[in-house]
């Protein structure tokens, strides 16, 4: 059966404008090959770039045990931070989301472009310029918040929202597989983390993406932010929730959900 990207590109992104919770397609097709699923992923980058959007940045999605456990999905995937996700300030509007959640994500910013096949870890700490900390806010636009794994990467693995810290660190100025992460809800901690809760190294993960990338003839490009996947499980954003990711050498950031 062949999978039709366009069709299933247009599917999601009518979710995603919607607002509304939508089945997902391996409930729908035999089978969906993961290069189809990143086909449909293109496509959908391709419709948001088409209508204003532009690219700030990538993503890595289920490198820590604790994601993988919460959504049973035993592997990373990798997507697109479009522009228009990239909050400006703590409150996240919520009549623009379907079932957000939310989780904190070490984030790296480029100071070079990373081009894939054999880049390593230590490449990466070479082409970054900043690590900040983060909170993304995930919302998938299959119902129940219910997928495998080629669902969540042709919808762009859930990526929706994002809150960049404004503190950070060189890439060499602290070790990232001890940097501690303290997840908060409402005050109350919900997760605990060390980079290391990330494949080991989130420099690696990172490292990753930028070979995945490379597999497909693209490549991971300066004054981008990158994420490296939450290390904690995600919780829901609701109306009048407070997130917090208090992180060692990076400060914090909050997000808070309005509507
Ligand atoms: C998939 C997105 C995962 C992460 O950091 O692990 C992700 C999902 O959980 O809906 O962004
Ligand atoms: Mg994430």
């Amino acid at each position: 059966m062949t999978i039709d990207h366009a069709h299933w590109a247009d599917y999601l992104l009518a979710a995603a404008d919607a607002g509304d919770a939508v089945q997902a397609i391996t409930k729908q097709v035999d089978e969906l090959p993961i290069a189809d699923a990143y086909a449909i992923q293109a496509a959908l980058l391709e419709r948001m770039l088409a209508r204003g959007d532009s690219l700030a940045g990538a993503k890595l999605g289920l490198t820590s045990a604790a994601k993988q456990e919460q959504m049973g999905v035993d592997e990373p995937v990798y997507g697109w931070v479009p522009a228009s996700s990239v909050l400006q300030g703590e409150n996240v509007p919520l009549d623009e989301l379907i079932h957000p959640r939310c989780e904190p994500e070490l984030v790296f910013i480029l100071a070079q472009d990373l081009a894939g096949p054999g880049v390593t870890a230590d490449d990466v700490l070479d082409a970054t310029d900043r690590v900040v900390g983060g909170i993304e806010v995930i919302d998938s636009r299959y119902e129940a918040f219910s997928f495998t794994l080629p669902d969540v990467i042709a919808d762009n693995t859930s990526a929706a929202r994002v809150a960049v810290g404004s503190n950070g660190m060189g890439p060499r100025d602290a070790d990232l597989t001890t940097l501690g992460c303290v997840f908060e809800i409402d005050g109350e901690v919900t997760g605990t983390a060390t980079g290391a809760a990330l494949l080991g190294d989130p420099a690696a993960c990172v490292a990753m993406l930028a070979n995945h990338l490379g597999r497909h003839g693209q490549k991971l490009e300066a004054g981008w932010l990158i994420m490296a996947g939450a290390a904690t499980d995600a919780r829901p954003l609701s109306p009048g929730t407070v997130a917090t990711a208090r992180y060692s050498h990076l400060g914090s950031v909050t997000v808070r959900g309005v509507g």
